[in-house]
């Protein structure tokens, strides 16, 4: 869905790790080749005062300054320092003969050790991400984030999160592109709260189980409620429709021609009756034939208009109900998070369906929707006919995003 997105992962790792990895890798060379250059100054210093020092002083140091407890037993007899005045000359020729031999070699040693820690910088390719390195790159993930109905403030979010996430670690630079996607999808997976299991909710409940939809006009709630019923008929969930729309012309009837091809019960008043007392009477029918789910249809209302969102907010104080539905279409991009703040903020949603996914080639509304409310998206309208509903699948509408 977010078309460039896979391309452009690649080729931001590919850059970062290729071009500017040789770069940071010829600074290292450099660094690590001048540190060397020290180290081995300082160890030819080190041998040339090692070679001009004596290995051992017994005359200097005197008898008084060797402990006793460093003395081997063999030797804890009184020696006087004539008498191992000539064993002791010999000791010191040998050693210093040797010296020399043993601090080359200690020298090389030193020298391969060094090299072997330069190698591994070089070619061991791990990279660190800077800042600004990061700060070049996210703005055409930003790019894509908004191009694709993602909202501003969530592109955001979703930007300086992954930030957190990968500036100044250390990333093998071959992993580079799988480090960044996979941060990515636990960055969106984290915006995308969680579904309740609203089917497992209506079967648990032992009084009838009420579910309200709203939204503006034409987002799908009518088409969507007749889908929800046929998955719950299909699951042998008794049920009943509550048609609170009293206001559009016709609605009442579209609702019924669904409850016909259904076999469900549908409770309505007449137009321009108080949608309040459809939904209240549609719970009574439910409480009296032993139905376990209520479904109420609500005109479209836009979310600037505060007397309709009042006029909800009254629906659901008579119809109580278990959850409060928001029908927002897919395609609306940045529109849909003032329109889901509206309705959350006036009456409190629960969760998320998202109509028409089917013609929506972005997928960014859901992220912005989710992010905005944190309420979950539960199920994608994905066509006209009753089967069209899918239930929201984060993982795989993360991989469908193209990570
Ligand atoms: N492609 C597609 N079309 C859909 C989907 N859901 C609903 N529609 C269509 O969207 C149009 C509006 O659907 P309704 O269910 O009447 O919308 P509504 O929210 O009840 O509209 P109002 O009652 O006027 O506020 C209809 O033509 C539906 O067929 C969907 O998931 N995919
Ligand atoms: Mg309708």
């Amino acid at each position: 869905m977010f078309g460039k997105l896979r391309e452009k992962l690649k080729e931001w790792a590919g850059k970062i790790s290729a071009q500017k990895g040789d770069e940071v890798s010829k600074e290292a060379q450099n660094a690590a080749t001048e540190e060397l250059g020290k180290k081995k100054e300082s160890s030819k210093k080190a041998g040339k005062k090692r070679e001009g020092a004596k290995v051992m002083e017994p005359e200097k140091s005197g008898k008084d300054d060797v402990k006793y407890s460093d003395i081997d037993e063999s030797l804890k007899t009184e020696v006087s320092k004539e008498a191992y005045a000539e064993p002791e000359k010999e000791f010191n020729a040998g050693i210093e003969a040797f010296v020399p031999d043993a601090q080359k070699s200690v020298g090389k040693l030193e020298e391969k050790k060094e090299k072997k820690s330069i190698f591994r910088s070089i070619f061991s390719g791990k990279r660190v991400i800077s800042s600004d390195e990061f700060h070049d790159y996210s703005e055409d993930l930003e790019m894509i984030l908004l191009e694709n109905n993602v909202a501003l403030e969530v592109a955001e979010k979703v930007i300086s999160e992954l930030e957190i996430k990968i500036v100044g670690k250390e990333i093998e630079k071959k992993d580079l592109e799988g480090v960044i996607k996979k941060s990515l999808k636990e960055i969106l997976a984290e915006v995308l709260v969680k579904p309740f299991d609203i089917v497992r909710e209506i079967e648990e409940k032992k009084s009838p189980y009420v579910i309200l939809f709203c939204g503006i006009n034409g987002a799908g709630k009518t088409t969507t409620i007749a889908k929800f019923a046929d998955m719950l008929k299909k699951k042998n969930i008794p049920l009943v429709l509550g048609a609170a729309d009293t206001f559009r012309a016709a609605s009442i009837e579209q609702l019924e021609k669904h409850g016909e091809k259904l076999g469900v019960a549908v409770i309505s008043h007449e137009y321009g009756s108080d949608p309040a007392s459809v939904g209240f009477d549609t719970v009574k029918y439910a409480g009296k034939n032993g139905i376990k789910a209520v479904l109420i249809d609500t005109a479209g209302r836009m979310h600037t208009a505060k007397n309709l969102l009042r006029e909800m907010e009254k629906i659901k104080r008579v119809t109580k109900p278990d959850r409060v539905i928001f029908l927002g279409e897919s395609i609306t991009g940045n529109d849909s998070v003032d329109q889901v703040r509206a309705f959350d903020e006036a009456i409190g949603i629960d969760g998320i369906i998202l109509s028409k996914a089917d013609i929506d080639e972005k997928g960014g509304t859901a992220l912005s929707v989710g992010y905005i409310t944190k309420k979950p998206i539960l199920f994608l309208g994905t066509g006209q006919e009753y089967k069209d509903l899918e239930p929201f699948d984060r993982e795989k509408f993360i991989e469908k995003l193209g990570l």
